[in-house]
């Protein structure tokens, strides 16, 4: 990666993380949309490195905690933004809201909040792939809560058999819920389990955006060749709780102090820095044009109409 693309990595890191911020503030405000909002703060490294290692053609499949996928993966903040307030003019017309956002034009296809249920589905698509003979990988994102789940271990086996061109990415954030990984596996390194369907698994540092980008490059060289699939668990922290109703009464301060310690976003800012590439006024520079970004988003949807109720009926099978 050279200099240039490493800031674009920050100002991702940074657009996600003030997106996400924002949504945090909104959703205090029960004029705006007043419910639950799922967010990555302190994740960021995860989606934006992976998002860096990937092109256009590559496809997308998310969880719940889906924003900063979408927006590494190329989709119009001002489309997530209103898609999220419900908007007519937003991803998928007001329909999905927050949590099951599809971006077809960014190939991000699905946002599925049936913990493990986006594993299969990214199956499918690097299934299709091959089948076509198409020269893409697909990414599926998901937590270490998902991994626990039979769908994660019938779609590995699946993908190790038929060799598909899928990356697993788990986001071990430490939590599932309000449980820690030890009260719902004694599996240390969720990555292991890819020994158990004769697969290449990684653990890779989740708050290091670089080593991220270079980890999903890698294994992206590896499915195209025919040497997929492979599972890389990123080890990082979810700085808020679940989402934003809960008080994370479970999660020790100093635990979360911590984690803050080792932000993705300082800690590149400050590689960058050292390094003589970024200047204090560039990352000043870079700050407001994200703010800048996120505040059009929230004009654009708050401007954008409410879908008519009749427009429910639309874009269904039946
Ligand atoms: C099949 C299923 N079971 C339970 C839930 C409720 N639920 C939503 S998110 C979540 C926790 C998921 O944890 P993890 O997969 O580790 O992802 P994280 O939230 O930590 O990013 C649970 C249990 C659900 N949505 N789907």
């Amino acid at each position: 990666m050279d200099n240039q693309e490493k800031k674009k990595l920050l100002r991702m890191m940074l657009l996600i993380r003030r997106f996400e911020e924002k949504l945090v503030a909104l959703s205090k405000d029960p004029q705006k949309f007043g419910g639950m909002m799922i967010v990555c703060t302190g994740q960021e490294a995860v989606a934006a490195g992976a998002g860096a290692a990937l092109l256009p053609e590559d496809v997308i499949v998310t969880n719940h905690r889906s924003h900063g996928h979408l927006l590494a993966k190329g989709a119009e903040p001002d489309l997530i933004m209103a898609e999220i307030f419900g908007r007519r003019t937003g991803y998928n017309k007001g329909k999905s809201g927050t949590l099951h956002i599809a971006a077809p034009e960014v190939n991000a296809l699905c946002t599925t909040t049936v913990v493990g249920g986006g594993i299969p589905i990214a199956m499918g698509t690097a299934f299709a792939a091959q089948y076509m003979n198409k020269d893409y990988v697909t990414v599926c994102f998901f937590g270490n809560g998902a991994s626990d789940e039979g769908s994660f271990h019938e779609a590995l086996n699946m993908a190790s058999l038929w060799n598909l061109p899928v990356i697993f990415v788990c986001e071990n954030n430490v939590y599932s819920g309000a449980q820690r990984q030890e009260e719902h596996t004694k599996v240390k390194d969720i990555a292991d389990r890819a020994v158990a369907y004769a697969m290449r698994g990684e653990v890779v540092d989740g708050n290091d955006a670089l080593a991220v980008y270079e980890a999903v490059q890698r294994a992206r060289e590896e499915c195209l060749s025919g040497a997929g699939p492979v599972l890389i668990e990123c080890k990082t922290y979810r700085w808020g709780g679940h989402g934003t109703a809960d008080m994370q009464l479970y999660q020790p301060q100093e635990e979360i102090a911590g984690w803050k310690e080792k932000c993705p976003i300082k800690k590149l800012q400050a590689d960058l820095q050292q390094a003589g590439v970024l200047t204090e006024q560039e990352f000043q520079q870079m700050e407001s044009d994200v703010e800048q970004i996120v505040e059009q988003a929230v004009r654009f949807a708050e401007a954008s109409p409410w879908p008519e109720p009749a427009e429910a009926l639309e874009d269904v099978y039946v």
